[in-house]
């Protein structure tokens, strides 16, 4: 099994593309499960297959407890690892191979940025797993935003320490030459610190350009990915990238969307 955990900022799409992705590999009749670990939910674009929901809700604990709605989702979040054995049971009883995809918290901080979200990944991941990271690219198309979120991604990254894809998500949003333009920022990070200079000025530019060698270090050795949870664009790379992971790499063969069946 290969275990995804989809992790990112509030609303950037996390739950649509963990629907996304089930429906595409779905159409593949490729194996998956779906798990809900965001307590919090009141509504997910999927039928879960496992859900943290069946053992503790962030409105359970509010009332419960009597605490405010920011308080009960961080309580329900930290006593979400105190289920982690009978979660892992359910998704081993239902699953053997193929995916399983881990929509996680909406607000990312409460899982990623505190113990409880590393502990539930390291509880869950089994033997091979890794961290699907969504960005809205929407809040990434200049430069300085750019920038930011993908020190978001590092900062993710060195909190799990686990293999990650990054995905900006919500393409369909920009427009061609957006697009385009943030492609080329990921392809030769030097037109980044071009434009970046040329938004900022005086010491603002300094300060960039030490940061611009962090980033342009993540891009080399990191993915990233352009995507679509509405128009399912971009999932297939998301996949032939992963199927390597999964199978290890050498013997892998091209993919997904040229051909109907993979089998596993
Ligand atoms: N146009 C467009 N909208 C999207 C896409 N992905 C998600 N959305 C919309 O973005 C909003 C948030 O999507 P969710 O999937 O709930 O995002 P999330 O990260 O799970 O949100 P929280 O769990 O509440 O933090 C919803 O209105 C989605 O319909 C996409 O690829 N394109
Ligand atoms: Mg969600």
């Amino acid at each position: 099994m290969l275990t995804l955990f989809v992790v990112g900022p509030a609303g950037s799409g996390k739950s649509s593309l963990v629907a996304a992705f089930a429906s595409w590999l779905e159409s593949y009749e490729i194996p998956y499960l779906t798990v809900n670990l965001d307590p919090a939910a009141e509504y997910v674009p999927y039928t879960p297959d496992v859900d943290v929901r069946s053992y503790v809700t962030a409105k359970q604990v509010m009332e419960e407890y009597m605490l405010g709605p920011n308080g009960a989702i961080i309580a329900s979040v930290d006593l979400m690892l105190n289920f982690i054995e009978e979660l892992r049971e359910e998704i081993s009883e239902a699953a053997s191979e193929g995916y399983v995809l881990f929509d996680t918290p909406g607000q990312m901080e409460i899982f990623a940025f505190r113990r409880t979200g590393v502990e539930v990944v390291r509880g869950l991941l089994g033997e091979q797993g890794c961290v699907l990271f969504v960005i809205d690219a929407t809040l990434a198309s200049t430069p300085s935003a750019f920038v930011s979120q993908v020190f978001l991604a590092s900062s993710i990254y060195y909190r799990f320490r686990v293999p990650q894809f990054n995905v900006f998500n919500k393409v369909d949003l920009l427009n061609a030459s957006e697009l385009e333009r943030m492609l080329n920022w990921v392809r030769d990070s030097s037109t980044l610190l071009d434009e970046l200079e040329r938004e900022l000025a005086g010491e603002e530019r300094m300060v960039a350009r030490g940061l611009l060698e962090s980033v342009k270090s993540f891009l080399e050795s990191f993915s990233v990915y352009f995507a679509s949870a509405k128009t399912m664009q971009g999932l297939d790379s998301i996949y032939a990238d992963l199927q390597k992971l999964y199978r290890g790499g050498e013997d892998y063969e091209l993919p997904a969307h040229l051909r109907r069946t993979i089998e596993l």
